[in-house]
């Protein structure tokens, strides 16, 4: 605890058989797709939002998959941010009867950004909270209410008998997995938060991230008083 997204893989692998379509929304989702979940068999089963990385596609590519093999097992792989996008296709998910499992792999933030602002932007936090500790959106019933059959996670060993549930349903199901926040499957990241103190600091060949001039807004004034920008 907090589960470990490695886990969630792991007990997907278990479950999945040649010819299951496995969908990728953009983000961590895609490296812990990458590194945990060997492909069954060659061919576009695995599908990544790929060239712009667009959050919120995978939700509907499960649509068009589960359409075009409705007798496969589609399963979208979704962190939380990205499924806000476009969370009012689970009721066309579910007019349709579809079998899809969007899995929802929770760790209430928009986890790459805040990482990225971290290391980058020596340990900015800002406009990327999805919840408060006395404000969480409740994903499995969420799934519920647009007609998904709604399942919530949050200990390992929930883990499989909430995906057999999962792939037992005959209709669309949300299955959202509390996951741990600072879970990340870039290495680089790893490295860099074990490290600390500020990712310009890195000497490594590919390490270090220029960033672009700032364009700065009306409102940018208020957050450089604070010290926050540094230049
Ligand atoms: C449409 C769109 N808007 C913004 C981004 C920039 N972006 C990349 S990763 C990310 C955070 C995604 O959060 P979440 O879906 O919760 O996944 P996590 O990073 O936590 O795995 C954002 C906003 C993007 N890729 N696509």
């Amino acid at each position: 605890m907090p589960l470990a997204p490695a886990r969630v893989m792991r007990e997907l692998d278990a479950r999945l058989s040649p010819g299951d379509v496995v969908i990728s929304d953009a983000s961590f989702s895609a490296g812990w797709i990458c590194s945990f979940l060997p492909a069954k068999e060659a061919g576009r089963n695995w599908i990544f939002a790929r060239g712009q990385g667009g959050l919120g596609y995978s939700l509907p590519a499960a649509l068009g998959a589960a359409v075009a093999r409705p007798e496969g097992r589609v399963v979208n792989v979704t962190g939380d941010g990205g499924f806000y996008f476009a969370i009012g296709e689970l009721a066309t998910q579910a007019q349709q009867g579809l079998r899809v499992i969007n899995v929802v792999l929770n760790n209430g933030i928009l986890g790459w950004l805040q990482m990225w602002e971290e290391i980058f932007f020596d340990g900015l936090r800002q406009s990327v909270e999805l919840e408060t500790k006395e404000s969480q959106p409740d994903l499995a019933a969420v799934g519920a209410a647009m007609g998904c059959t709604g399942i919530r996670v949050e200990k390992p060993g929930e883990l499989g008998d909430a995906l057999d549930r999962a792939f037992a349903a005959d209709g669309p199901v949300v299955l959202e997995v509390r996951i741990d926040p600072r879970a990340t499957p870039l290495q680089s990241f790893r490295r860099r938060l074990e490290e600390g103190a500020g990712g310009r600091q890195f000497d490594r060949p590919g390490a270090t991230y220029e960033l672009r001039p700032w364009t700065k807004s009306a409102g940018a004034s208020v957050v450089e008083e604070e010290g926050v920008i540094a230049e």
